[in-house]
């Protein structure tokens, strides 16, 4: 198919793509820096189309935020607090096992498990929690511990990282989602986030987690005091490691919320830089398969056409989201599935609701699975 763009600039990448060539930075940074967002959008239509042809992915999901005690205290982050703080909360294994039955009539095929750094949690906490949610729901895949809550459990269970993981996937974890990355560069981290693990040591954490063979999301925080060369560097750190282990499943953009934060100074990201870099990961991660449209974060009706620009998948149905709307996101709390589909169908794509490893749900009548 012949294509023509606005920007001349365009034109050499859809030659590279096209001679199965990889991006370079340059090449990010020329997509960042056109202004021809509907001809970065059908580049990463093109490859989306070749990669997906016309499926658009959902999960019926599940969120849980065991516990907002942190020692970390991220700049850009509204969910922490210290132990003791007003707002502080800790789960119980019995208040876990609550809200996994107050949905219980639904049929949920993941819970996705995330919290704080919290020092006076033990290993055992996390091994109960995963015990308790295989119990309640056998038949979910439980996503669970970004690799700065792994990192921290490999420190206090005294089992070495390879000891925790196995403990881990023995517990019930059956991936790894792809928080706590951030933005994979040492300037960034000092300002923002100096008391978490560093990028190398985040992308040594998730090279072992892949080793063990589990499967891993990848993110990027962006739209606070980062450039754009951080980001497409950052970008291409996470396709090196991919080149070496094959382990991430998707990698979702995730656009920073400022209110309630100490950077709450800073203007939200705009729909023209949600899109770009949305289009921009889909062109540069040229092996890993998925790309997420988060609706939390950039709006639901955003996310729809996100799948014109390189998204191939929504995320889930959530409802109890919590680390986005501390921070001011006006994305509703939760979608129903008829949502979820009515949104991909009228961007003229074929829902498919998918379980934690991108293989097709049977639609069912309802009900637990
Ligand atoms: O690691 C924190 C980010 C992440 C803010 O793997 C913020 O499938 C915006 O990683 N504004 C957690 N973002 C969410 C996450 C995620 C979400 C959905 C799916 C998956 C997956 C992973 O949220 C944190 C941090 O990078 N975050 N504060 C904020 N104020």
């Amino acid at each position: 198919m012949e294509m023509s763009f606005c920007d001349p600039a365009l034109a050499p990448i859809l030659d590279k793509i096209e001679a199965g060539r990889r991006l370079d930075v340059e090449d990010g940074m020329a997509l960042y820096a056109s202004s021809d967002l509907v001809g970065v959008g059908r580049l990463a239509d093109r490859v989306r189309q070749s990669r997906h042809g016309s499926r658009a992915y959902y999960v019926y999901n599940q969120h849980i935020n065991y516990t907002n005690v942190c020692r970390n205290r991220c700049r850009f982050c509204a969910f922490a607090r210290d132990a003791g703080e007003q707002g502080a909360y800790t789960y119980t294994a019995a208040e876990v096992r609550e809200r996994l039955l107050s949905r219980i009539d639904e049929p949920i095929r993941e819970v996705h498990i995330v919290g704080g750094v919290n020092p006076a949690l033990p290993f055992d906490y996390y091994l109960d929690l995963l015990t308790t949610v295989r119990e309640i729901r056998p038949h979910a895949v439980i996503k669970a511990f970004t690799a700065v809550e792994i990192d921290h459990l490999a420190g206090i269970s005294g089992l070495g990282m390879a000891g925790t993981l196995a403990a881990l996937e023995d517990a019930g974890l059956g991936m790894v989602p792809g928080g706590g990355a951030e933005v994979l560069n040492h300037r960034v981290w000092s300002a923002l986030f100096p008391r978490k693990i560093d990028g190398e040591r985040w992308l040594e954490v998730m090279a072992d987690i892949h080793g063990a063979g589990l499967s891993a999301n990848a993110t990027l925080l962006y739209g606070h005091i980062e450039t754009i060369e951080e980001r497409v560097r950052h970008l291409v750190r996470l396709r090196e490691l991919q080149d070496r282990t094959g382990g991430f499943s998707a990698f979702i953009p995730l656009a920073f919320h400022a209110e309630n934060t100490r950077l709450s100074h800073l203007p939200a990201t705009t729909g023209f830089d949600d899109l770009k870099t949305v289009a921009v990961a889909r062109l540069m991660l040229d092996n890993i398969d998925h790309i997420k449209a988060y609706w939390v974060m950039i709006g639901e009706k955003l996310a729809q056409v996100a799948l014109s620009f390189g998204a191939d998948d929504l995320d889930g149905t959530i409802v109890e989201e919590k680390i986005t709307h501390m921070a001011g996101a006006a994305s509703p709390k939760g979608l129903a599935r008829e949502e979820m589909e009515r949104l991909i169908t009228g961007a003229g794509f074929t829902p498919v609701e998918r379980d934690s490893f991108y293989r097709p749900v049977a639609a069912e009548a309802g009900g637990a699975p």
